[in-house]
């Protein structure tokens, strides 16, 4: 029997490597299906074509269900018929929507740089790792701001309609959520490193930049009020944080080492409340990766961006900051190389430094200031240079062996070398009341001077970070602006060894998703009741219980702050005691073969982690010793002095008040916050922000690890769907209604199933205006799916507005039926449908 095309039955199965490939459905029974694959291989990740090249070979393939019963899923959107799936712009018009649709559907897409696509509300991003011109244009950036604001009003259906989705419609929608509703937005931007987070963030800053722009030359032709210079700060403060926070590593050549809210601060225009000004911005960071200012990978990465720029200026230049940089490159400096990566392909670090210069001055860090702030920099640089031998006499002792390099250090801190020599290699100990002074060894010298080095750069980045936001906050009454937030923050991690930053890290991400899911929840809510449809079933696993392990009173975090204030604390007797109190919790994991006494592991929301908990005490003390600290703060360098003096401040000051009626203690135990409080208090304030704001998503997603337009692989981008929620918000959106279908499509598609006699009853309707399609639809289903009906009289689908929903297996019986109609095995199409349900 001759088939004819639009007959068969095309399937994804289940692939090894892969994933999901599409195949065409031979026949089926109970125990197996049988499928022809075509021999794709590389042209499935490169070429994203669907269909075999000419030429390519096949194969039959037998799946057996009985072992992997969910391994073939329906392949095609009812409408298409097809090796190729007709990409569509928002995933919910598919009509299996299951992973391997959504795979499918975003890679087609993505191949035809359409880095976009909805889902719902939320915008999915495939980083398309070339620059699209015509897609960032001035003219798209004013047809977003023109359909979404100006024009919505005018529109009586969701004008996102005509618009292919874009980012922008998230950063016009937040505008206009702002301008009419007055309250505040934020567009929460997530993803893997590299997969494009922080340009993204950057694309919707600067949209919203022109909207503002575009509405002054709009509604307002006085533009007096529009303030180009705070414009110019607020987008400039972007590459000046990446200057000095963002490095490459193997996955990104411009990767972020810390995660950033930045709120933009809107003023109501006080002629038409709905007219916004963009008045200033404010910027919160979290968990600078500090520990990378003393070691990164040298074969692939690189440390913080500003030293090798500041290294790669013209010698004028650098030594107008300091003079022995004179002649000096990265080879001259060990926290900066040796490395192979000294230069990032298309960039230029001497020109950035320039930039870099520009944009401190904008914002008022120039002359004495600015010297002052690269002389700090500088002194990190140069304790990387100091190298320890053993003493002679002691291999507990140590001296610095590079004096020169000390002689250096000593001029540019203001410090005696002497002082210095006798604080990094020697450790203040203080035991009831009596001080003894401890020698190092040559290894605890070094570690102490790195130790030195991390804290005096993290504190300088955020000496930064106030400077920006004191030159670009409106100032004022803050609670008197409308805020628009916008939110590059790491996505989840799990490496092969897992420390305290990826449970830092995995705990933002499961705070957010937890935020995520909610609102998806109350979208999914808003959708059916706009459609009409009563949605009592749809339940949902939320991660609560997570949440409860790592930040509950007896939780993980609480065990270590209590272990890091025990005199003999110990990595080990965390795990210990956070295993024993939590032994109950369904999210935690104790390992069944016990390999070391620092481990652990989490049933994250995106997938269990294990983490090995080696250096958890010392990383949440975050602290310097006194004497180290006390010597940094007589630096003649005033932003060290000032920066590490707040810490000693910020220590003593929170030691006295854990200590009150205990003079003793004050004295002796030195108690500051620990890094999982101040961190968790940073994490509690942006969740308050979020609450109060209406939230946009945005989820990135990184198509290959080769950086390269075009390819996508598929593992690598399944297992970012499922951990960035979207999966699961798919899920949770179809868990009552899998399947949906608009009327039209349902018209089109089923209406000769319909007995003859039923039509002339369609006769009075006309099937153009809406509302008739709905009743004829209604008409046609509820005849068709008749024998479907349950014993409770629950019917196999609802009538929507626009569409219908269908319950578990109504959709695969109604194209059974049509099947059999058109005189196919219906055998075949069950096949398809049963991994579906
Ligand atoms: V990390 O977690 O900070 O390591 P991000 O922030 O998610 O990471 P980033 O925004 O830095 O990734 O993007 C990585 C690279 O992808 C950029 O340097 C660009 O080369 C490329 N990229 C990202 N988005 C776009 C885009 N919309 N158009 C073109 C892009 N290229
Ligand atoms: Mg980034």
């Amino acid at each position: 029997m001759t088939k004819k095309k639009n007959n068969q039955v095309y399937v994804y199965i289940l692939d090894k490597e892969f994933c999901w490939v599409p195949a065409l459905l031979v026949e089926q029974s109970k125990e197996k299906a049988t499928v022809v694959v075509t021999d794709y291989k590389s042209e499935i990740e490169i070429t994203g074509s669907n269909d075999p090249p000419p030429g390519r070979s096949t194969k039959t393939v037998t799946v057996k269900l009985k072992d992997y019963p969910n391994s073939v899923l329906p392949l095609q959107n009812v409408v298409a018929n097809n090796h190729n799936v007709k990409p569509v712009a928002d995933m919910i018009d598919l009509s299996f929507l299951h992973e391997a649709a959504i795979l499918y559907n975003l890679k087609a897409r993505h191949i035809q740089s359409m880095p976009y696509t909805r889902t719902g509300d939320i915008i999915i991003a495939v980083n398309p790792y070339k620059w699209l011109n015509k897609l960032y244009s001035e003219e798209n950036r004013t047809h977003y701001s023109r359909t979404l604001v100006w024009e919505a009003a005018k529109k009586d259906c969701d004008p996102r309609i005509d618009l292919p989705p874009h980012v922008y419609e998230s950063s016009a929608l937040a505008y206009k959520g702002l301008a009419i509703s007055g309250v505040d937005q934020s567009i929460l931007v997530s993803g893997e490193s590299g997969a494009g987070k922080t340009e993204t963030v950057k694309i919707c800053m600067n949209h919203l930049a022109s909207v503002v722009q575009q509405e002054h030359t709009v509604l307002d032709h006085d533009t007096a009020s529009l303030d180009m210079n705070v414009i110019t700060k607020v987008l400039d403060s972007n590459p000046l944080l990446e200057a000095f926070g963002n490095a490459k590593t193997r996955r990104n050549d411009n990767s972020s080492r810390f995660g950033k809210f930045i709120q933009l601060q809107f003023e109501q225009g006080h002629v038409n409340p709905q007219h916004l000004t963009l008045k200033g911005s404010e910027c919160q960071v979290y968990l600078l990766e500090k520990s990378r200012v003393v070691h990164h990978d040298n074969e692939m990465e690189r440390t913080f961006h500003i030293f090798y720029q500041l290294l790669a200026a013209p010698d004028p230049v650098k030594t107008k900051f300091w003079k022995p940089l004179q002649g000096k490159d990265n080879t001259h400096f060990r926290y900066v190389g040796p490395t192979d990566t000294h230069s990032i392909e298309g960039v230029n670090d001497s020109d950035q430094f320039e930039k870099t210069i520009q944009s401190l001055s904008l914002i008022g860090i120039d002359g004495e200031t600015l010297k002052t702030f690269l002389q700090a920099i500088c002194v990190v640089l140069q304790l990387g240079n100091l190298t320890f031998a053993e003493d002679g006499k002691d291999s507990d002792h140590s001296v610095i062996a590079s004096t020169n390099e000390l002689q250096i250090l000593g001029t540019l801190m203001g410090i005696s070398v002497d002082k210095l020599s006798a604080t990094l290699t020697t450790r203040l100990v203080k035991v009831r009341h009596e001080e003894t002074v401890v020698p190092l060894s040559p290894e605890s010298a070094k570690e102490s001077t790195d130790a030195l080095a991390k804290q005096l750069y993290d504190r300088i980045f955020l000496w930064l970070v106030r400077n920006i936001n004191e030159a670009t906050t409106a100032g004022g009454d803050l609670e008197s602006y409308g805020h628009i937030g916008l939110l590059d923050i790491f996505g989840f991690e799990s490496f092969p060894v897992n420390s305290f930053e990826q449970l830092c890290i995995n705990f933002a991400n499961e705070a957010l998703q937890a935020k995520f899911t909610n609102d998806v929840f109350v979208s999914v809510y808003a959708e059916y009741k706009e459609e009409g449809i009563r949605l009592e079933e749809i339940t949902y696993d939320d991660n609560t219980h997570v949440l409860d392990l790592i930040q509950n009173r007896t939780g993980l975090l609480a065990m270590l702050n209590e272990e890091c204030i025990r005199p003999n604390g110990s990595d080990s007797g965390f795990v210990n005691k956070a295993l024993h109190s939590n032994s109950k919790s369904p999210a935690l994991i104790i390992p069944r073969i016990k390999t070391s006494d620092v481990e652990f592991g989490i049933r994250h929301y995106a997938g269990d982690v294990m983490y090995d908990a080696t250096g958890f005490v010392t990383k949440n003390q975050d602290t310097l010793p006194t004497d180290l600290m006390e010597c940094a703060q007589s630096s003649t360098n005033e932003i060290i002095a000032n920066e590490i003096a707040k810490t000693t401040t910020s220590a003593c000051s929170r030691n006295a008040e854990s200590s009150k009626g205990s003079p003793k203690r004050k004295q002796s135990n030195l108690v500051a916050p620990t890094a999982w409080t101040k961190y968790k208090s940073s994490l509690d304030h942006l969740m308050k922000n979020l609450r109060k704001s209406q939230s946009r998503y945005i989820r990135c997603v990184k198509p290959n690890s080769l950086k390269k337009p075009a390819v996508m692989e598929h593992s690598l981008t399944l297992q970012q769907l499922r951990s960035s929620g979207v999966i699961s918000a798919v899920t949770l959106a179809r868990s009552a209604f899998p399947n949906r279908l608009e009327h039209t499509l349902i018209l089109n598609r089923f209406m000769f199933l319909l007995p003859s006699k039923h039509r002339n009853k369609w006769k009075s309707l006309n099937l153009h205006d809406p509302e008739d399609q709905k009743d004829a639809s209604e008409m046609l289903l509820t005849q068709a799916l008749e024998p479907l009906v349950g014993k409770n009289g629950v019917k196999a689908f609802v009538i929507g507005r626009s569409k219908a929903y269908f319950r578990g297996g109504a959709l695969e019986y109604l194209e059974s039926m049509r099947l059999k109609a058109l005189e196919i095995p219906a055998t075949k199409i069950q096949a398809v449908f049963r991994g579906h349900l």
